[in-house]
C-alpha cells in the first residue's frame, strides 16, 4: 500500500515556517516517539537552516521506555540536542529549559559580545499532524491556549503563546512532506493517527499492523483479543480473528474487516496494546 498526503493547507504551513524563522531563535521539533523515524520531516532540517533545534520525542510514555531512551542517545551521538517527554503527564517537562538554555548558549554570547540585551527567547514549534504541538505548548504555559484534538489538523494558523520566564512559543499546523519514499513510513504514519483515516484504505492498514505484531510484540495482540497460536498466520487472518473475538459479524456470519480494523487501530491508538515502538535507531542508517 502506497500512502501519501500533501494536501495545500501544509504548502501554506511550509511558507509560514520559512517566514517567521526570522523572528524566532531556536526550533523545537516534535516527534512522535513510536516512531521517531517516520515522524521526522526530512523538509524541516532545510527549512530551518542553522537556527539552534531540539528535537523533542513526544508521547513517550506511548512508546518502549527503553527505545525511548535508545533514540535520545542516538541524537546525542548525532551531536543533536533532544528530550524525551509526555505533554499530558508533564514527565520530562522539567528538563526542558535548562535544554532550551543550552541550545540558545552559543547565540547569547554573542549577543553579549556585541553589546545587545540578551532577552527571553522566542521558540517556533514543529512537527507532523497530531504529534501534540499544540499539547506541549499548553503544559509548558500551564493553560489550555491552543486547541488540541486526536485528528490531524487541528490547529489551523500560527499561535503565539508566552510562557514563564517570558518566553514565547509559536505554534504551527503539522506539516508533512511532498513525498514518502519508504511505503513504511505512510503506514506508519497511518497508524500513528498523523495521516487522516479517509486517505488510505483501513482494512489494509489494520491488517499491517497485525503483521507487525506478530513479528515484534505477538504477546500484547495475543493477550488484548485473547487469540490462540498466530504462528504462520497472515495480517489479514489476524486481523479476521480479532473481528471475530470483537463480534464484527456482518449478514451470513461474515467478519465485518471494516470495523476490525478501526477497533485495533484506535485501542492501538489508545495505548491500550501496551507502550509500542515500531522503530528503532539500529534499523536504519542516517
Ligand atoms: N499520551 C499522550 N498523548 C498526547 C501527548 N501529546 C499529545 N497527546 C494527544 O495527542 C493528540 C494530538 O495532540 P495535539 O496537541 O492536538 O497535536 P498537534 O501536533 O497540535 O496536532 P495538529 O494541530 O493537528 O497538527 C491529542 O489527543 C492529545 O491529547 C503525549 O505526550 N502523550
Ligand atoms: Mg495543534
Amino acid at each position: 500500500m502506497n500512502i501519501q498526503w500533501y494536501p495545500g493547507h501544509m504548502a501554506k504551513t511550509r511558507r509560514l515556517i520559512s517566514e517567521n524563522l526570522k523572528i524566532v531563535d531556536a526550533v523545537a521539533e516534535l516527534v512522535d516517539a513510536r516512531i521517531p523515524r517516520s515522524s521526522r520531516n526530512p523538509d524541516i532540517d532545510g527549512i530551518t537552516g542553522h537556527k539552534p533545534k531540539i528535537i523533542i520525542l513526544n508521547k513517550s510514555d506511548m512508546a518502549d521506555p527503553a527505545a525511548n531512551k535508545r533514540w535520545i542517545d542516538h541524537y546525542k551521538s548525532m551531536g543533536r540536542a533532544a528530550i524525551a517527554v509526555d505533554s499530558i503527564s508533564g514527565a520530562g517537562i522539567g528538563g526542558l529549559k535548562t535544554a532550551f538554555e543550552s541550545i540558545l548558549q552559543e547565540k547569547n554570547r554573542r549577543d553579549t559580545e556585541r553589546g545587545m540585551k540578551v532577552r527571553p527567547p522566542r521558540i517556533m514549534v514543529v512537527g507532523i499532524p497530531n504529534v501534540g504541538k499544540s499539547s506541549f505548548i499548553n503544559r509548558l504555559s500551564k493553560r489550555a491556549g491552543a486547541k488540541t484534538g486526536d485528528t490531524p489538523g487541528i490547529t489551523r494558523d500560527k499561535q503565539w503563546i508566552r510562557i514563564s520566564g517570558g518566553y514565547e512559543l509559536l505554534d504551527t499546523p503539522g506539516i508533512l512532506w511532498p513525498r514518502f519514499d519508504d511505503p513504511t513510513t505512510g503506514l506508519y504514519l497511518a497508524f500513528t493517527g498523523a495521516i487522516k483515516d479517509e486517505v488510505y484504505d483501513v482494512v489494509e492498514a489494520g491488517a499491517h499492523l497485525c503483521s507487525y505484531f506478530a513479528e515484534k510484540y505477538p504477546e500484547n495482540i495475543i493477550e488484548r483479543y485473547r487469540l490462540g497460536d498466530i504462528n504462520n498466520m497472515k495480517g489479514y487472518e489476524i486481523l479476521t480473528e480479532i473481528g471475530r473475538k470483537r463480534g464484527c459479524i456482518i449478514s451470513g456470519g461474515e467478519v465485518d474487516m471494516g470495523r476490525a480494523a478501526r477497533i485495533l487501530l484506535d485501542e492501538f491508538r489508545a495505548c491500550r496494546l501496551g507502550r509500542i515502538t515500531l522503530e528503532m535507531p539500529e534499523d536504519y542508517d542516517e
